[in-house]
């Protein structure tokens, strides 16, 4: 079987049309005018397959291609189409491609499924535009509800549920599907890896054994807004200094781990009231904080909240910390990963085991489901970047592999 590459990139550079920033990398957040018009897109595509097209409340597309015994639990690929903003072309998007392309394979190979297979887009995987990520696989798995939506609200003030609405989604219609009342098989996603593993081992594909987790917490520091000129340096309470002290410490404690993987970033920082010759009154942050291993996570977390409450308390600052979310990391699905690796091998396909830094909708789709990843190679390990690049080739070859592995599991 060999995958179309045009197909693939025609699918990709038709999707890159729907962003909000042309030029200056893809802008394409979640229950946007761009994101509408992305979906239109991807529902047009599946029914151009002929899969049998639906939609829930928040935004989640399932292209269905019927098995021959479709009373069986389905089984399941897909990813995201939303990015964060003047991000890149394949984070999620790849994987919607390879989904799709995988099964267009399968159809002109003549195989018939037994399982019914759903090629599906999950609505707000990046987290950027509601302080929540995975907002569509959360739907599914009922970690995420309608009161949820009404009360998740954007920089700019709005809610999850009025954006989702304007969309064109129905958000009030949120119980006629949600949560996921089915049982499902299994799910697969391909995503680029995000990190250079495999392109340091000059590899095309992976096959994942550990989905990081994050824990996302909202940090408020206050102090005493004053004149930059004024106030001397021994007087102030400064919120954006003992902000980054407090970023600072994170990033030693984060290196001094010693756990098989884990990150901590801060990666938005607003200043209030913001102006160069005012002490900053206000800090607000962000804290993302992941791991492979739930332990050493919360190890983590605790320590720095402790550290963090330490240089408040000497700062003469308050420190308000809200957790957003905390999630589980998990292990990929041992049966799924040995036909990943059968797959690969059976079309003579290098690949490497690799743990995933990045979540994913495979993450909250595990409580549901039996899951399995496969990456392929992203450049430099660069993503969530204007600069995000892929060989086609290798996004070929990760297609081949699922749509084995896709054969494989709708048995
Ligand atoms: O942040 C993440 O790990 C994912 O790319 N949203
Ligand atoms: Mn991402
Ligand atoms: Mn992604």
């Amino acid at each position: 079987m060999s995958t179309d590459t045009k197909y693939l990139s025609d699918w990709l550079k038709g999707m890159d049309a729907f962003n909000a920033t042309p030029g200056e990398g893809i802008t394409r957040e979640v229950y946007t005018a761009e994101f509408a018009r992305a979906e239109d897109y991807v529902k047009k595509s599946m029914t151009d397959l002929g899969l049998e097209v639906s939609a829930d409340a928040v935004g989640n597309i399932f292209g269905r291609w019927r098995g021959t015994e479709p009373e069986l639990p389905e089984m399941w690929t897909g990813s995201h189409i939303d990015s964060v903003p003047h991000g890149g072309s394949y984070d999620g998007a790849a994987g919607v491609a390879a989904g799709l392309a995988a099964v267009r394979l399968l159809m002109d190979s003549g195989y018939r499924p037994r399982r019914t297979i759903s090629v599906n887009v999950y609505a707000g995987e990046e987290m950027s535009r509601f302080g929540k990520c995975c907002i569509g696989s959360r739907a599914l798995a009922g970690a995420l509800t309608a009161k949820d939506m009404r009360e998740s609200v954007s920089a700019s003030g709005e809610t999850m549920y009025d954006a989702a609405r304007a969309a064109g989604l129905h958000p009030g219609r949120f119980a006629d599907a949600l949560p996921l009342k089915q049982s499902v098989s299994a799910h697969v996603e391909l995503h680029i890896e995000q990190n250079d593993l495999l392109e340091q081992q000059g590899l095309p594909v992976g096959v994942v054994t550990g989905i990081c987790a994050p824990a996302n917490l909202r940090c408020r520091v206050t102090g005493e807004q004053a004149h930059a000129g004024g106030r001397s340096m021994a007087r102030r309470r400064d919120a954006f200094m003992a902000a980054a002290e407090m970023a600072l410490v994170l990033e030693s404690l984060a290196r001094a781990s010693k756990s098989a993987y884990i990150t901590a970033t801060v990666g938005d920082v607003r200043l209030s009231p913001g102006a160069a010759n005012v002490v900053p009154g206000a800090a607000d942050f962000s804290v993302d904080i992941r791991s492979v291993s739930a332990s050493d996570k919360s190890a983590l977390v605790a320590s720095w909240r402790e550290k963090a409450q330490e240089i408040a308390k000497r700062r003469g600052v308050g420190l308000a910390i809200e957790t957003l979310n905390d999630d589980e990391p998990y292990v990929c699905d041992a049966h799924i990963n040995e036909i990943l690796r059968e797959a690969a091998t059976g079309l003579h396909i290098p690949f490497a085991e690799v743990v995933s830094g990045p979540y994913h909708d495979s993450l909250i789709l595990s409580r549901l489901m039996p899951v399995g990843m496969i990456f392929i190679p992203c450049a430099g390990g660069v993503s969530h970047s204007r600069e995000e690049n892929i060989k086609m080739d290798d996004l070929a070859k990760g297609t081949e592999v699922l749509a084995a592995a896709l054969k494989k599991l709708a048995e």
